[in-house]
């Protein structure tokens, strides 16, 4: 009987779609087909110029990893609060989060360094913003940055593709379809050729710099194969798409993307978690495993 549940049932196209039933799988009780706020929650506010509300999904590290690496290159005016929003218990729908991003998602950043609290969310955007802001991993040169954020574009157009199709279907899905599976692999491993194709012919993905496309690029793809990611790795035959390897690995060499992990991770090994991190020094003194 359990096993029957597990199965796609016959489905006839209704006149109407009427949200009646919950979907199924991991994410179905978070899933609304409305937007706007479903209760009064405030954020917390802390005392750095810039507050991030996030979580370590690879949308969430993008901007973890761009902070650091700014705060790395020792620009001050960059540090942060980041606060844990924890999606699977619906803190994106809470008031104050819904003023910072009506779209109820992470990462959404307010930066309280002017006169004027400014909001900015979609984690491209927040790249962007952060690089013209810091005017760093983002190239002055025009012709040199249409580049930088055609790749940046690149990868907020396709992700969904790979997150919201493949990862869905592969992973969370009550069960698994094989047309879906199969159109959504086809999508995943061209996009896999065009960065390996790319990366072929360039150290970073705009060149030879390190840019705002490779912080956006590397936590979805670079983590996809370097099998971090819906455990696919093998199923997708990563090891074959080799310049992507290389990128993945030098990438993850680099103290800021390994500390830019950390920030707002609530799984994994406990002392790669840090839950919220308020100062540089969480990083040594408030990880999971020193808290416990
Ligand atoms: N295009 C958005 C996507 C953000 C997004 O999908 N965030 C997910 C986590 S990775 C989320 O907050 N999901 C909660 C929900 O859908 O309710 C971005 O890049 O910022």
């Amino acid at each position: 009987m359990a096993e029957q549940e597990n199965q796609p049932k016959d489905y006839i196209l209704p006149k109407v779609w009427r949200w009646d039933a919950e979907s199924g799988g991991e994410w179905a009780k978070i899933n609304r087909p409305i937007a706007g706020a479903t209760h009064k929650q405030t954020l917390n506010v802390g005392k750095h110029p810039l507050q991030l509300y996030s979580l370590a999904t690879p949308n969430g590290v993008k901007v973890t990893i761009m902070l650091e690496e700014l705060l790395a290159l020792g620009i001050k005016e960059a540090e942060y609060d980041a606060h844990l929003i924890k999606i699977t218990d619906g803190d994106q729908f809470g008031s104050g989060f819904v003023d910072v991003n009506p779209n109820s998602k992470i990462p959404a950043l307010l930066d309280n360094s002017g006169e004027e609290p400014i909001r900015v969310f979609e984690s491209g955007a927040i790249l962007s913003y952060l690089a013209e802001k810091f005017e760093q991993f983002v190239p002055k040169d025009l012709n040199k940055k249409a580049e930088t954020l055609s790749w940046l574009f690149w990868q907020m157009g396709s992700a969904p593709y790979l997150g919201g199709g493949f990862g869905h279907f592969y992973n969370y899905a009550p069960f698994k379809i094989e047309y879906c599976i199969d159109r959504f692999t086809m999508e995943t491993k061209r996009q896999l050729d065009v960065l390996d194709k790319r990366l072929a012919n360039t150290n970073y993905i705009c060149g030879e710099d390190y840019s705002i496309a490779d912080i956006a690029i590397w936590p979805w793809y670079g983590n996809l194969v370097l099998g971090r990611l819906y455990n696919a790795a093998e199923f997708l035959e990563a090891e074959k798409y080799t310049h992507v390897m290389r990128w993945a690995k030098m990438i993850d060499q680099r103290p800021a993307v390994q500390r830019g992990r950390m920030v707002n991770r609530t799984w994994g090994e406990p002392h790669e978690q840090l839950h919220e991190r308020h100062d540089a020094s969480d990083f040594e003194n408030k990880t999971q495993d020193k808290l416990v």
